[in-house]
């Protein structure tokens, strides 16, 4: 399955202020060291600045139901949420995260993609991939046919909240802050080392910062919420190792974060496990 891929916006370098005595002085010190190769890649007028990678250290492993296309992952009061994709098996779980078995789950039916999912004002909004509009289930009893559904433009990918907003991604390299009508009310373009980071998927806010799958990769990337600018790659590889050798659309993507506890739930679609991780300081 290939996913359209939507617009492209872009800005300026990190910095776009800094005289020529700042650049001078940066570049004196960056030749006397070895970065003077990546010195000299650097955007004209801004210095680049890399994002260290880290790992995450992996503290134990949940079952994962392996035919469940993970669209979107989040955690509440020890229950773990699911949103499943694709046309026909579409649904949202309740998952216990100790067992990995559902408690709950419902199909959507129709022609729904689910996509990502946030809890936010007493209720998990769900998002669709090309249907155009996001799900609103009442919480906890995840009833939907008394709240109509939000409408937007363009492609869903990833959604979650902060203490005010959502946040959404639509594989682009762009995060739109959505308010409580799903009005957007802010766009954050990412970067990562510079450059524009697009296909951004499923997302999860914790203190301040937002951590999006991206589409094919690997790796997860922790992004200021207020700059865009992606502070560290969360290396996945060792995940994606254990959990088998890939096939083809079953990628890394569903990041929930317990907060009480400081662990991360990782998986992918169709993945066999959930894995529950720590991030380093
Ligand atoms: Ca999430």
């Amino acid at each position: 399955m290939m996913r359209g891929l939507s617009g492209v916006s872009r800005r300026g370098g990190r910095f776009s202020g800094g005289g020529r005595i700042a650049f001078a002085a940066a570049a004196l010190l960056f030749a006397a060291s070895g970065a003077a190769a990546q010195w000299l890649h650097a955007a004209p007028g801004g210095v680049r600045e890399t994002a260290p990678t880290v790992a995450p250290e992996i503290v134990r492993a949940v079952r994962h139901d392996p035919s469940a296309f993970t669209q979107g992952l989040l955690f509440h009061d020890s229950l773990l949420y699911e949103s499943t994709g694709l046309v026909g098996f579409s649904g949202l779980r309740r998952i216990d995260p100790r067992s990995g078995a559902a408690r709950y789950s419902v199909a959507l039916g129709g022609d729904y993609f689910a996509e990502g999912i946030a809890l936010f004002g007493g209720e998990i909004v769900q998002l669709t991939w090309k249907n155009g509009v996001a799900l609103r289930y009442e919480f906890p009893a995840l009833r939907r046919d008394r709240l109509p559904p939000f409408r937007y433009a363009g492609e869903g990918w990833g959604l979650t909240n902060d203490a005010s907003r959502f946040i959404m991604s639509n594989g682009s390299d762009t995060l739109y802050f959505r308010d409580k009508k799903f009005e957007i009310a802010r766009a954050v373009p990412v970067t990562l080392n510079g450059k524009p980071l697009m296909h951004l998927n499923e997302l999860e806010y914790a203190k301040g910062f937002v951590y999006a799958n991206v589409w094919y990769k690997n790796f997860i990337v922790e992004i200021s919420a207020e700059s865009g600018i992606v502070r560290r790659v969360i290396d996945c590889s060792e995940l994606v190792r254990i959990e088998g050798p890939p096939v083809i659309d079953n990628v890394l993507n569903g990041i929930a974060y317990d907060e009480r506890g400081d662990e991360w739930y990782l998986t992918g679609k169709r993945w066999k496990n959930i894995f529950v991780v720590k991030l380093p300081k």
